[in-house]
């Protein structure tokens, strides 16, 4: 069937067959799958990486001077070079594979921040932030007396240079933001917040597995100095994921976990460790999770990141549009301004709304009947739903896969939401 592409080239019915999953249904219907902030669909070539190391290789890395080793190893390189080049890191050792963006933050934030904060210091944030990216900085400020201070929103949830420069003194280390809301889509000013935090000698963090998935990413660009990720956002697998650290920053921090293969020398009463990333990636990784992780990136490079982001671009705006009409319906964030953004920054391809007064897993639960999946609550982000003043939101997040055809069934089942709750 040819699909409703929002645009000619786009090459909608490849990458849909590329994706197994599309073809099967959910509760007796064909699935829609709108959870993409949440975690994504796997294609074919993710799926047989990781069963071709399962299948045929199986072996360690780092340790065996068998050829099963030895390959292991190699394609494992592979995907961190793979990593690399998707996000223009400068090396292959800035980039440290990990269990996903949650254990990157608090690496992070224990191995920077718990190592070079003392009392007085500030860590400006905002409420914007996934927990993942509060939570750790909330308890290094509690063990080493910083303070934190968040950047002023606008009403539509954004963040301006201003703002940022107001939240910012001489007395903060490090800014800790999100590269694109989970809750809303937005993206904050990501280089201009840099240039602030870094003319103030401070270091930034950018959360960014929404903003990896969806957006193009040049580290080097940005000027980020840390930034997190995970796999099973961007068509990888779940349980990896991966950290960004300028060179000079991994450097000089003390790691999250100690044992083995990140060692150089262990007497009884002390070690010595590796170089980075090694000294980040104690014990036996998840190397067919890792695999997975490189194949994604190469998937998603071989059809483009532009492309990707465009297009979802165009759902956004149809999906704003058609949701918006639903009786009842409120949006949050900069698409209830109907993707009219502030400072010429486009929402990613995420839609927060709510029906009347339906609550949100309610509106989740007659969706679910009708084969289309989002997420409802408060997503991983209290902070932002009081800034919202609601409990929860449904939300509608969108991927390289989704259509036009998608968003139809997702307002003909708000419609009947309707109708369930009249
Ligand atoms: N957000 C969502 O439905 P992990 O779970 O470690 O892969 O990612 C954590 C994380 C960090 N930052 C942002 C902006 C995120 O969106 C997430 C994960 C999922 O929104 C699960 S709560």
């Amino acid at each position: 069937m040819t699909r409703r592409s929002v645009t000619r080239t786009y090459p909608i019915d490849r990458i849909r067959a590329e994706f197994p999953i599309l073809g099967t249904t959910m509760r007796g219907k064909p699935l829609v799958y709108l959870d993409n902030g949440a975690t994504s669909l796997k294609p074919q070539v993710v799926i047989d990486a990781e069963l071709d190391y399962l299948t045929r290789i199986s072996a360690s890395i780092h340790r065996g001077v068998y050829q099963l080793s030895e390959e292991a190893t190699v394609k494992f390189d592979e995907a961190r070079a793979s990593v690399r080049q998707f996000i223009n890191a400068g090396d292959d050792g800035e980039v440290v594979f990990t269990k996903g963006a949650t254990e990157s933050s608090n690496i992070v934030a224990f191995g920077w921040g718990r190592k070079f904060l003392k009392a007085g210091d500030e860590i400006v944030t905002t409420e914007l932030e996934h927990h993942a990216n509060l939570i750790p900085w909330q308890q290094v400020a509690a063990a080493t007396g910083a303070k934190l201070r968040f950047v002023p929103l606008d009403p539509a949830g954004r963040v301006s240079p201003e703002s940022v420069q107001s939240a910012v003194t001489e007395r903060t280390r490090l800014v800790a933001i999100t590269g694109m809301s989970n809750v809303t889509g937005y993206m904050p000013p990501l280089r201009e917040t840099a240039e602030i935090a870094h003319r103030n000698g401070a270091v930034i963090v950018v959360d960014g597995p929404q903003l990896v998935s969806h957006h193009p990413v040049d580290v080097q660009s940005l000027g980020c100095d840390f930034l997190t990720f995970s796999a099973h956002k961007m068509c990888g697998p779940t349980g990896v994921g991966a950290l960004y650290g300028r060179r000079d920053l991994l450097e000089a921090m003390d790691p999250l976990l100690y044992g083995g293969d990140m060692i150089v020398r262990v007497g009884k009463e002390s070690a010595t460790f590796k170089g980075v990333p090694d000294k980040f990636e104690t014990g036996t990784p998840n190397i067919s999770g890792v695999l997975g992780f490189g194949a994604a990136v190469n998937y998603l490079r071989s059809i483009g990141m532009e492309a990707i982001a465009d297009h979802e671009r165009e759902l956004l705006a149809y999906a704003a549009r058609r949701v918006g009409e639903v009786p009842g319906v409120t949006l949050y964030g900069p698409m209830a301004e109907r993707g009219v953004a502030a400072g010429g920054v486009d929402p990613g391809g995420i839609l927060s709304f709510n029906l009347g007064e339906i609550h949100p897993h309610d509106v989740g639960a007659v969706l679910d009947g009708e084969g289309v999946a989002v997420r409802t609550g408060f997503h991983c982000a209290q902070p932002m739903m009081q800034f919202l003043g609601v409990p929860g939101t449904v939300r509608a997040s969108f991927y390289l896969y989704n259509t036009l055809e998608d968003i139809d069934r997702l307002v003909n089942a708000l419609h009947k939401t309707l109708e369930v709750f009249s």
